[in-house]
């Protein structure tokens, strides 16, 4: 983010930049094409179903990067829209260029509902990918109580639901949200023709403007003493560099007559375009208000400068995810790959070191070949968050264990 910060020039520098530009020739008018299709850069609330279990995520409308966000997650028996209680939730955050760049550890969930904090880095669309898991009636060999076990609560009790409620035992399920994050946001305060204060801000529904990619525009106009939006603004925007101006061609949105071409009926204005060439662009807001806007604050000019970069350099992130030590096999959750190596080679004799770095309790437990079966070569017990469990290896051979909590938690040593 810092390079993209140094690159947003200050505007007096680059009016000086401008000057040259702007008195070349007028030749070339309108080639910033309009996209075809206008994106909005808004999320809606997102459900997904598989075998009668439902899974909705609440996201807020509109995500700026690098803002703390709050999804809201929650898992129902589609059929009753009960929630179901004791449910194991990991979550893994990908970006646009498919980097997990956050990752709970393994979490749970009592009634049947979930919240998650994330500041997304990076603009665009970045996917959220949940994995769920229910508590059954065996765990590590023995019955699990009643209480604690995934129920559909029918009866809206948690408590005392589990008695009458049926057991909701579904395995493990993973369901993939997209999620649009908006730029970090630029903000100009602007003082109108009549003295009122505004906030006018700027997103892009990508993390930087490509050159030759179409590239939504995010217009924001609040109240800068409260932060509520200006109902009705009208807007002239004019994108240029040098002689290349865009937004004369512009819809005009419905039957009210308007002062400028652009109207936000909530505040929200867009604008899809594709800037022909990289370089930086200016960007000139002419704000009107109308006698329907709930402040009538006359009008109001400001600019933004837009970095577009070239198509060849776009930026990626690399995520960064720990790598375990020698011989050791990282708890990692309920989420493939489960265990990190989920495959590891040692020569005999090596002490092995499992690690759970997971936030929720495990268990390593040795099984038959291709079964969940324990077969009593080895046996961690129950593992909580930060635990390890050693066992020496003497014998070459295969050996197959998982997790007798989450029984779809499987991982193979080989011993030679
Ligand atoms: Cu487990």
């Amino acid at each position: 983010m810092k390079a993209r910060k140094a690159m947003l020039i200050s505007l007096a520098a680059v009016s000086l930049l401008f000057v040259p530009l702007l008195v070349s020739t007028s030749q070339h008018e309108n080639h910033l094409a309009l996209a075809q299709k206008a994106v909005t850069g808004e999320n809606k609330p997102l459900s997904d179903t598989s075998d009668n279990v439902q899974v909705d995520f609440e996201v807020p409308k509109t995500i700026y990067a690098n803002e703390l966000t709050t999804i809201k997650m929650k898992i129902t028996d589609e059929e009753s829209g009960a929630p179901l209680s004791h449910v194991d939730w990991a979550i893994a955050v990908k970006d646009p260029f498919g980097n997990i760049i956050y990752k709970t550890t393994t979490a749970h969930s009592h009634s049947g509902q979930m919240d998650i904090n994330v500041a997304f880095p990076t603009a665009g669309e970045n996917t959220i990918s949940v994995t769920s898991s229910s508590i059954g009636d065996k765990m590590m060999g023995m019955d699990v109580p009643g209480m604690a076990k995934t129920h559909t609560v029918l009866s809206g009790d948690l408590m005392e639901g589990w008695k009458t409620d049926p057991s909701n035992d579904f395995g493990t399920r993973t369901y993939e949200f997209p999620i649009t994050v908006l730029s970090e946001k630029q903000v100009n305060t602007i003082k109108t023709s009549e003295g009122d204060m505004l906030n006018f801000e700027m997103a892009t529904t990508s993390n930087q403007i490509v050159a030759g990619q179409p590239t939504t525009l995010v217009f924001t106009l609040t109240n800068a003493e409260d932060g509520s939006m200006i109902t009705h603004p009208d807007m002239q925007l004019k994108v240029r560099v040098g002689s290349f101006v865009t937004s004369k061609s512009a819809p005009v949105e419905g039957m009210m007559g308007m002062n400028g071409i652009y109207h936000g009926h909530t505040g929200v204005m867009t604008h899809t375009a594709v800037f022909p060439r990289p370089g930086l662009y200016l960007l000139n807001a002419d704000l009107n208000s109308l006698p329907v806007s709930n402040i009538l604050f006359g009008q109001a000019s400001t600019r933004f400068v837009l970095q577009v970069a070239d198509s060849s350099s776009s930026a990626s992130v690399v995520s960064a995810q720990s790598a375990p030590g020698p011989n050791t096999v990282n708890i990692v959750g309920i989420e493939a790959p489960f265990f990190a190596p989920n495959s590891i080679n040692v020569k005999a004799g090596t002490t092995l070191t499992f690690d759970n770095v997971d936030g929720n309790m495990h268990t390593v437990t040795s099984v038959k070949s291709g079964t969940t079966e324990p077969d009593g070569r080895f046996d961690s017990g129950l593992m909580k968050a930060g635990d390890t469990f050693s066992v020496k290896l003497d014998k070459p051979g295969t050996y197959e264990y998982f997790c007798a909590i989450h029984i779809g938690m499987k991982g193979t040593v080989n011993v030679s």
